[in-house]
């Protein structure tokens, strides 16, 4: 029974650890970044049709991912401001409901089941008069502060992260600014653990692989990109046994192999790099 309990403390440990969560606004682990977008368009005279736009690099790879616009115009068809935010690239999303870039507060949780999107004009806040009449939207229009959740996707981790974002838009003016992001070091703080011993192959694996295991006793595990433990295995033997595992089930994709000695009974929360050995296992059949 112990030994069922110290498994189930590393398995929702290890799962919770490597598994994305950020709260809005919570700063964490993560590392904040202070940015000086400041689009404001002060005044809204007749036949004014204003833009301006500034773009964000969130992955510090000096490619731009973010775009913020603001408009202000009082022409004929179109009276009033609208701003909105873009993903220039495919593999930064931001959090959406419905039509809209999702305002969040303080403490609200980012997860990998939020709704993500990429893509082109999500409206942040809009008031106008338009050839419909009077149309409002954006959940900044009442309450110009929150938090925009996003991501980033890369090939061995997906790192979260929020923007702080204040957004006014009405008739007469149009503001935006954009103060700092946080965003999740990359791979979420977890890097592979070297420990003598400790080994796969082969790999990239097709339907099995073989664990070499750097202890006598302990569990493996093997978590999908998303977090999610997909295989367990409990080991009793000697220091370098190997263990063959069956993957021909698990679909092709990169994964991660975790071995705990039994023994560790630190609690979950602090749970520290020492305490496991990781290896990431690309699977291809
Ligand atoms: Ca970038």
């Amino acid at each position: 029974m112990k030994t069922m309990i110290l498994c189930l403390s590393f398995l929702f440990g290890v799962q919770s650890y490597l598994e994305a969560q950020v709260l809005a606004g919570v700063l964490g682990d993560l590392e904040y970044t202070v940015t000086s977008i400041d689009l404001q368009i002060p005044d809204n005279p007749p036949n004014n049709f204003a833009e301006l736009t500034d773009s964000l690099d969130v992955t510090g790879d000096g490619v731009e991912d973010l775009v913020f616009q603001v408009t202000l115009a009082s022409v004929p068809d179109f009276e009033g401001s609208v701003i909105s935010v873009s993903s220039l690239n495919p593999d930064v999303e931001l959090m959406t409901t419905g039509y809209d870039a999702t305002r969040l507060v303080l403490n609200d949780p980012i997860l990998p089941d939020s709704t993500w999107s990429a893509g082109f004009g999500w409206p942040v806040a809009a008031f106008f008069y338009g050839i419909a009449g009077l149309t409002t939207s954006g959940q900044w229009l009442n309450d110009f502060t929150g938090y925009m959740g996003f991501r980033v996707l890369m090939p061995t981790d997906t790192l979260y992260g929020w923007l702080d974002v204040y957004a006014e838009a009405n008739l007469a003016y149009v503001k935006l600014k954009v103060s700092g992001f946080a965003l999740e070091p990359v791979i979420n703080g977890v890097e592979e653990q070297a420990e003598e011993g400790f080994a796969l192959f082969p790999n990239p694996a097709g339907d099995y692989v073989v664990v070499q295991v750097p202890a006598v006793r302990g569990g493996i595990f093997i978590f999908d990109s998303m977090g999610r433990m997909v295989l367990e295995r409990d080991y009793f033997g000697e220091i370098g046994g190997e263990v063959d595992l069956d993957i021909s089930m698990l679909p092709a994709g990169v994964y991660r192999v975790v071995f705990m000695s039994e023994g560790v009974t630190k609690s979950p929360l602090h749970l520290h790099s020492d305490d496991f050995c990781l290896k990431e296992l690309i699977i291809s059949h």
